[in-house]
């Protein structure tokens, strides 16, 4: 997608507008609690500054929507950025409480007609067919530059509190400074949008929002109706709403546990870390549990994580429970909005997420005006037993006990939501979760023998060092097999020459997987097991690894699943170590002549391949070592004999290597070569 100038130049914009965002809405709560007087008051100062920015959507969103389709987009693009940037910028220099909430509102009102207009110019700038990836880039930055902001923010936080002077020209230290830089990347951002020239002049044409009060109606009358989404919705807005009162006294709880700016800046920071992880891999992560019931198990575990949240008073124990909360809540949020779109029909599917939209928006609202009353309300809880200096032994202020309600307001919800939708009626939700699991990459090394693989891009010098290992081993009295993949058997023969023969031409990637994994399966249970139970070493050159790398890493193939059937075709069977020769692919291509269809592949398909084999080794460095295949053939060979020779325990040793074991009658050598 970022190959288009035109929507690279858009992504640089709203990326540049989105950090400002972030950047600005951590500046400006950070603002309201210096500018407050008192717990009570700076929890709502805060309260005061989100709330802010939530309620103009629910005023006057359709409105918005109606001048965004009504002007130039593009002057709306470049002079919403120049408002928003200059707006910024007037906070330091005014100072006033009052004005950050002023700013506030007028930032978001030019958000709310700026949004819109960006979302109807992509489709000008891509392909039709593109849409989607562009719309899945664009949320992903507009969420994903929290993570930068937060790291900004802290950083400015943790620079001013070390080199105090270094600010010292700005009143309120990195507050200002982060609300410069925020007005100065609206600013970047509206040169950035002003010199593409793709944006089509003139109002958007055909685009209509429905009035609020028809969508309202009409979404609520599908969702009363409709069990499902029903609970859905219930889900979407009690998980927003808890949510909202985390955000909402987020800062004043993180005083309370002694933390600073900064400390306010991570929490922030792991928060959306962990729902960018949620959002990306929570839905594969539970990918053999129904949709349904991932929707309400997440919600319900975002609860449950907010209990210790509340309770545990120590903030890097709470940053790392953000994280969980993040992912349960990014897991939940997409999971969400795919069920909308799956379960709900195209008729009515535009006016339930507006609906959705509405909703949530109005329950952040009411839950950002409540959170800090009931907060300031409870100031202090004390109980427990008196410690020596005669304090109680828990002692919580209103922030920890205010985020304990939403505990269980949001697992309440969740528990609501996971019944209304819950459609598996078979196995139970923890039989899904465990089958959902990622499980250890399979099996296991075999109890005797001992199974060396030699793996490596081509013309790395599997080949030459197994042939010396062999050499080793024998001299040494170990029963040896030398075999290799694909091909060390009459089914693998004919499987081979049909993968590797140029003639064969263009086969999918699927197809190839399969038949290099018919190999394995047939090279594994008349070869490789047959001679470990025997007590001998097998060394072979190739095994699931290449699979994994040419198939999956090479053909872009989704590793897991590939990995997945290698795994079942070698029946979980893992080698007692793996050797892999590393060498960068144009090295080894220029050690041979002919090239096969593999070898026949680009560059970038072997870069590829070397990549994911270094990925593999690095994530099991106990089982793998990694040689570089560019030293001396003698040198490669001597680390590779330091590695193997204590895991031959297990291998059946000739007392005499001159005379045959019962196990293998009739060998003058212990050598069983194949290749
Ligand atoms: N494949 C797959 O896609 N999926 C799978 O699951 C499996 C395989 C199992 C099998 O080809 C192809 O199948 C392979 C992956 C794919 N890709 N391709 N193409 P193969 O069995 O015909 O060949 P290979 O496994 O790729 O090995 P190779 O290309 O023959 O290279 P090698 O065994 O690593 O290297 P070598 O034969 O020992 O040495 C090559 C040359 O380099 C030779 O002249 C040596 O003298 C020289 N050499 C060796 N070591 C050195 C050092 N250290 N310095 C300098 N020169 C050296």
């Amino acid at each position: 997608m970022l190959r288009i100038p035109a929507f690279r130049s858009l992504w640089v914009g709203l990326g540049l507008s989105s950090l400002g965002d972030w950047l600005g809405l951590l500046a400006l709560t950070a603002m309201a609690n210096q500018l407050a007087d008192g717990y009570a008051a700076r929890n709502y100062a805060i309260a005061g500054v989100l709330l802010l920015r939530v309620l103009p959507a629910v005023v006057i969103g359709p409105l918005a929507g109606y001048v965004a389709d009504h002007m130039d987009r593009k002057l709306t693009l470049v002079w919403g950025d120049v408002v928003r940037g200059l707006l910024f910028l007037s906070i330091p220099v005014v100072g006033t409480l009052w004005w950050v909430f002023v700013v506030t509102v007028l930032v978001e009102a030019v958000s709310l007609v700026w949004g819109p207009a960006k979302d109807a110019t992509v489709p000008n700038l891509v392909p039709a067919g593109r849409l989607d990836a562009a719309n899945q880039i664009s949320l992903a930055t507009t969420y994903g530059s929290a993570v930068p902001a937060a790291a900004i923010f802290s950083l400015l936080t943790v620079v001013d509190r070390v080199f105090p002077t270094g600010m010292a020209a700005f009143e309120r230290g990195a507050v200002d400074v982060a609300l410069y830089l925020n007005g100065g990347s609206f600013l970047v951002s509206a040169v950035v949008i002003a010199r593409l020239h793709q944006i089509p002049r003139g109002p958007a044409a055909g685009h209509h929002d429905q009035s609020a009060f028809a969508a309202i109606l009409q979404g609520w009358a599908y969702v009363v109706r409709t069990r499902v989404v029903r609970g859905l919705v219930l889900g979407m807005v009690g998980a927003f709403a808890a949510g909202g009162v985390v955000v909402g006294l987020a800062r004043t709880f993180v005083a309370d546990l002694g933390g600073g700016d900064a400390g306010y800046g991570v929490l922030f920071g792991a928060v959306f870390t962990g729902m960018g992880l949620g959002l990306w891999r929570g839905p594969r992560l539970m990918h053999r549990t129904s949709r349904r019931r991932v929707f309400g198990a997440a919600i319900t575990g975002c609860g449950l994580a907010l209990f210790p949240l509340a309770l545990v008073p120590h903030l890097e124990i709470v940053t790392a429970l953000a994280v969980v909360v993040g992912f349960l809540a990014g897991a939940a949020w997409v999971t969400g909005l795919t069920l909308l779109g799956l379960e709900v029909p195209d008729e009515v599917r535009g006016r339930t997420f507006a609906f959705v939209a509405s909703l949530v928006r109005l329950a952040l609202a009411l839950v950002l005006a409540v959170a800090p009353l009931a907060a300031g309300a409870i100031g202090a809880v004390a109980f427990g037993p008196e410690n020596a200096a005669g304090q109680p032994l828990f002692s919580y202020r209103g922030a920890a006990v205010t985020i304990l309600l939403a505990a269980v307001l949001m697992t309440a919800v969740g528990v609501l939501s996971y019944r209304q939708m819950d459609d598996s009626e078979g196995p139970s939700l923890l039989t899904d979760l465990r089958q959902s699991l990622p499980r250890s990459p399979g099996g296991a090394p075999a109890a005797v023998g001992c199974f060396i693989a030699l793996e490596g891009g081509e013309g790395a010098g599997k080949s030459t060092q197994a042939r010396r290992l062999e050499d080793w081993l024998v001299s040494a009295g170990y029963h040896v097999l030398l075999t290799h993949e694909p091909g060390d058997t009459d089914v693998g023969r004919e499987l081979r020459r049909i993968v590797l023969d140029p003639a064969t031409g263009p086969i999918s990637g699927r197809t190839e997987t399969l038949l290099y994994a018919a190999d394995k399966a047939e090279h594994v249970e008349q070869v490789v097991a047959p001679a470990l139970a025997r007590g001998a070493v097998v060394v072979t050159d190739r095994y699931v690894d290449s699979t994994i790398a040419y198939q999956a890493a090479g053909r872009d193939l989704d590793d897991a699943e590939v990995e997945g059937i290698a795994r079942w075709a070698t029946q979980g069977l893992q080698p007692h170590l793996t050797v892999l020769l590393d060498l960068e692919p144009q090295a080894g291509l220029t050690r041979f002549e002919e090239r096969d269809r593999i070898e026949q592949e680009s560059l970038d398909f072997h870069e590829r391949v070397r990549a994911m084999f270094l990925r593999l080794a690095a994530a099991r460095p106990d089982r793998y070592l990694v040689v570089d295949a560019r030293q001396p053939v003698e040198e490669i060979e001597r680390r590779i004999r330091a590695r193997v020779e204590p895991l031959l325990t297990q291998a059946v040793r000739e007392p005499d290597r001159h005379s045959p074991t019962p196990a293998d009658p009739g060998a003058g050598s212990t050598a069983e070569a194949r290749k």
